[in-house]
């Protein structure tokens, strides 16, 4: 009978880790899918049109009407790409200067990638060099030599301090081949459109709303790297706290990255 009911139990378990793992995946491909769309709004209406056809307010204003779109994504924003020799210029241009991501000036780089449209609700990052901050450096470099979305390992994100990730999409100059080298890529590279998943707020507003909430703990982790998990949500647990538990796998798009969830009962069943 005991094993009858933890028979039961696990089957319970399983079918509640699948359901958010797959509701999860879900919200996070489409705030992906969206995502690409607006690198190729910023290549069409800021690159293929000449002088521009977007500016901070029209980029701020779409973003802000197709936020629904991008569920899990505190906010959007697009970093050109300025090399050295153009940066005062730049500067001139703009009318401010490149700050890095502790607000200070910055200092000579070979290049920068100061932020220049940016959704209301991730306006903090306005002229920031996302190139000074290592994860979304890393991000940034991944990109534009893949010509794909990348994501970054889980990490505090400015201003809210929560755990989250940053999803990069890179933009080229047009006349990019679909078949092009990553040198080629490197080279033809406009600049990069991306935002952070708030997993920290953003996931748990999502569990929260689906039943038998209470009952589980959920953890999500980066496990890239095997031997060594990082957690992406929820209070990380020691193995063996609980007898049952269940991975559900997940696939948020970046091949280069895995994650999978976790589920465990809150008490022993
Ligand atoms: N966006 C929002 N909060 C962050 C962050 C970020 N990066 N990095 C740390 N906290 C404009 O890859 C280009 C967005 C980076 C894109």
């Amino acid at each position: 009978m005991r094993t009858e009911s933890l028979r039961r139990a696990e089957e319970t378990l399983t079918s509640m880790c699948e359901e958010r793992a797959r509701m999860l995946q879900e919200q996070f491909v489409v705030s992906v899918n969206h995502v690409h769309a607006l690198a190729i709004l910023v290549s069409t209406f800021h690159y293929q049109k000449n002088p521009p056809a977007l500016d901070q307010v029209t980029f701020a204003n779409y973003a802000a009407r197709t936020s629904f779109e991008r569920p899990l994504l505190n906010g959007v924003a697009y970093a050109q790409r300025v090399v050295h020799a153009e940066r005062e210029l730049f500067e001139n241009q703009q009318g401010w200067m490149i700050k890095t991501m502790k607000r200070e000036p910055s200092p000579v780089q070979d290049e920068y990638a100061p932020v220049i449209y940016s959704q209301e609700t991730v306006s903090y990052i306005e002229a920031l060099d996302m190139m000074s901050g290592e994860e979304d450096r890393g991000n940034i470099l991944r990109a534009r030599a893949t010509g794909k979305a990348v994501l970054t390992r889980p990490f505090r994100l400015l201003e809210s301090n929560h755990l989250g990730v940053v999803l990069t999409f890179p933009v080229y100059l047009s006349g990019l081949p679909a078949d092009a080298t990553a040198e080629e890529r490197v080279k033809a590279t406009a600049g990069y459109l991306g935002g952070a998943f708030d997993v920290e707020s953003l996931v748990e507003n999502l569990l929260h709303q689906l039943a038998g909430n209470r009952e589980i703990v959920v953890n999500v982790y980066d496990v890239t790297n095997t031997s060594e998990p990082l957690t992406m949500y929820g209070v990380h647990l020691p193995d063996g706290h609980m007898s049952l538990s269940h991975v559900s796998m997940l696939d948020f798009g970046d091949p280069f990255r895995k994650h999978q969830m976790k589920c465990r009962y809150r008490k022993k069943p």
